[in-house]
């Protein structure tokens, strides 16, 4: 059983391996761990040597007669002693203090304006928004809202602004920064930037909820053509569609209530005041992954399975009517025009 828990720990290719970093933020986190590792490693061959090799040595041997040593003399202020042991921890701390204080300097610099693309992060329970302010040095003419996924150009640096609209959580994604606290009523940054095109997977770090488990994050990393590909495909207002089963799908959109929590720009703009923050699905079908990036989009059946029922995924907040299976048909079809 411990050599399981301990071999867990041994994939070679697992996604959110922090020892494996894939940016510049998280390569600067890795060298720093690397050398304090190694400190801790230290500290604990020689604490544990002492222990052990007293241990050994003064060990009670028992008299002539197999009875018990007599309780030998205690000692106490060992003057040498408490200096050297004060002392030396005092030194090792520094050298880490040394070797942390600019990284916490370096990991919390504002870029200057104009150099990194600007995304503001929404956490809320138990999902992830993510706004893109009108940027036209990256091709955003328009604000850009979406969920879950968070798109990103590879080898940019990207300045993260953070606020929670409840509890507290903790953005992650482990290769390419590391943890930021979200917490409501503050404003948080964070920076990242992926080396190469690909994606990268995270997950909130606070314990936010029942769901908690199930808030995990993409980060999509493009290359040039495909950033400018994605950015196009998000400034372009879907088109409501008027005939067919997604017709119906999109009138069902209103009269289920799906339009009182979701915006869909150019369609259902508004939503309840008290309604609980939901994700945008303008573009939901540009995503691969829903609710917290746990379900797999491009399986039919688990948008359908969603639709039957959102409380598959514990506590999950949108609470809806029971749908009849044609009702869950048309709104498929109408969630699909939604690219
Ligand atoms: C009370 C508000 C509310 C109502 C009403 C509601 N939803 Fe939701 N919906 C949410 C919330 C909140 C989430 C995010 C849940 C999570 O991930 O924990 C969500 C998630 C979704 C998602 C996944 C989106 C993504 O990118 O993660 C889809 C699709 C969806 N809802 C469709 C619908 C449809 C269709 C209806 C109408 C039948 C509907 N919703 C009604 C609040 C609501
Ligand atoms: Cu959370």
């Amino acid at each position: 059983m411990a050599s399981l828990v301990v071999l867990a720990g041994c994939a070679s290719d697992a996604p959110q391996d922090m020892l494996e970093p894939e940016g510049p933020y998280a390569r600067t986190l890795d060298n720093l761990f690397n050398p304090i590792f190694w400190v801790a490693v230290a500290v604990f061959v020689v604490v544990e040597g002492v222990i052990v090799y007293s241990i050994v040595k003064w060990r009670d041997r028992g008299d002539a007669d197999g009875d018990a040593e007599e309780m030998p003399a205690q000692l106490h202020g060992n003057t040498r002693l408490e200096i050297g042991w004060t002392i030396v921890p005092a030194l090792v701390l520094a050298v880490i203090a040394v070797l942390t204080v600019p990284v916490i300097f370096e990991l919390n610099a504002e870029p200057a304006a104009g150099e990194a693309l600007e995304v503001d992060v929404t956490g809320a329970q138990f999902w992830w928004g993510y706004d893109y302010p009108t940027q036209p040095d990256f091709g955003i003419t328009e604000g850009i809202v979406t969920a879950n996924e968070l798109h990103i150009p590879a080898g940019q640096q990207v300045h993260l602004t953070l606020e929670s609209v409840d509890v507290i959580h903790s953005f992650w994604a482990p290769k390419l920064n590391g943890k930021r606290d979200v917490v409501p009523g503050r404003t948080h940054h964070w920076l990242l930037e992926a080396d190469e095109p690909g994606v990268y997977s995270g997950q909130c770090a606070e314990f936010c909820g029942l769901s908690h488990a199930n808030m995990r994050l993409k980060v999509v990393a493009h290359d040039a053509t495909g950033w400018e590909a994605w950015v196009e495909d998000m400034q372009q207002e879907p088109v409501a569609p008027v005939s067919g089963l997604a017709a119906e799908g999109f009138a069902l959109f209103q009269q289920r209530g799906c339009s009182g929590c979701h915006v869909v720009e150019g369609a259902y703009n508004e939503v309840a005041d008290d309604s609980p923050p939901s994700p945008n699905l303008t573009h939901l079908f540009s995503r691969d992954c829903f609710a917290g990036c746990i379900y797999d989009l491009n399986d039919r059946n688990e948008l359908e399975a969603w639709l039957r029922d959102p409380q598959r995924k514990a506590g999950s907040k949108m609470v809806i009517g029971e749908l009849t299976e044609a009702d869950i048909d048309a709104l498929y079809a109408y969630l699909e025009t939604l690219e």
